[in-house]
């Protein structure tokens, strides 16, 4: 588990931290140094209102203390971006509750299936017993998929037919977590644009059939974002707030981008938490947020 962050981040490491050691070792502290830090944070998807409240930041601080060596005002800075990433936290489940429900929703092709079975396994790694939910009833594919990561991750999968009404799928699979006696229901959903009205309020609906089979389902709603669309997928987030329930991000295909930085901008813009990484395409590959190892994963040096 250890390092997956890390290694996730070497694409984002490799562009950004690369420019950030060059600035701070070829450059006295200056102004031009705090542009060109503005800069390469910008170019690393932390967003412009994060990269400019963050610099001014470290800017203040390295005057208040006195910092005149540049390793110093590096130091202040991967503290003030750790900092802003610090209330992340990933998915704590409430002991008392017997049953928690969790749905993953998002844009098509953000990787929502392959999340919902990364965190089946996750989570029956930590000893819950999962129940995966086929309620992306669009496609027959879809379907299919989680059938076979749920076969994969040895969690139970509750499916319809292509095309049938995923709001009985979430009311079976519900209803099968408590004969079953399982801990846990995952539940995946068809990929959505914020703009199309229509399945925003299907949403809204599945809310409510959850909610009325479990007191307060679901219990996390989390937006799974691609984090290869970088600033993109901010702006496609807040859309989806406005309609939508979110309880906290799930950022995918980390270890595809260089855009790591987009994880600054969600904190700061969204007011969500990030719970998990995406690292890879396998069931293994998640990783629970890790404030501390994400900012070291960005400046260390290797891979
Ligand atoms: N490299 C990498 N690929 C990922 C990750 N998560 C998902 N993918 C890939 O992204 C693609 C889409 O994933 P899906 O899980 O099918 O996405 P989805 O959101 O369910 O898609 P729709 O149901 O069509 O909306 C697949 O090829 C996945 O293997 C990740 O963390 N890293
Ligand atoms: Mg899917």
């Amino acid at each position: 588990m250890f390092g997956k962050i890390r290694d996730s981040l070497s694409k984002t490491r490799n562009n950004f931290m690369g420019h950030i050691s060059n600035l701070f070792a070829k450059n006295d502290i200056s102004d031009d140094l705090w542009d060109e830090l503005e800069e390469v944070l910008i170019q690393s998807d932390v967003g412009v209102d994060t990269t400019l409240s963050l610099v001014e930041t470290v800017k203040n601080r390295v005057k208040e203390e006195h910092i005149k060596q540049t390793d110093e005002a590096k130091n202040v800075l991967k503290e003030e971006m750790g900092k802003l990433i610090s209330s992340n936290k990933p998915l704590e489940l409430d002991r008392k509750r017997l049953l928690t429900v969790v749905m993953v929703v998002g844009v098509n092709g953000s990787g929502k299936t392959t999340t919902a079975a990364k965190l089946a396994w996750f989570y029956q790694n930590k000893g819950e017993k999962v129940i995966l939910s086929a309620a992306d009833t669009f496609r027959a594919a879809g379907i299919e998929q989680l059938q076979i990561w749920g076969e994969r991750c040895g969690a139970a999968v509750i499916a319809h037919r292509p095309n049938s009404d995923p709001g009985a799928v979430i009311y079976d699979s519900l209803k099968s977590a408590y004969s079953r006696k399982a801990s846990m229901v995952i539940i995946d959903t068809a990929g959505r644009l914020h703009t199309k009205y229509n399945l925003m309020r299907e949403l809204e609906k599945l809310y409510k059939i959850a909610g009325k089979q479990v007191h307060d389902a679901p219990h996390e709603s989390l937006l799974i974002l691609d984090a290869t669309t970088g600033q993109n997928a901010i702006s496609q987030a807040k859309h989806f707030m406005e309609t939508a329930k979110i309880s906290g991000v799930i950022l995918t295909k980390l270890d595809g981008t260089a855009k790591g930085g987009v994880v600054f901008a969600i904190n700061s813009e969204l007011d969500v938490p990030v719970r998990f990484i995406g690292t890879g395409e396998t069931l293994e590959d998640i990783a629970p947020f890790d404030a501390e190892e994400f900012v070291n994963g960005l400046f260390e040096n290797g891979n």
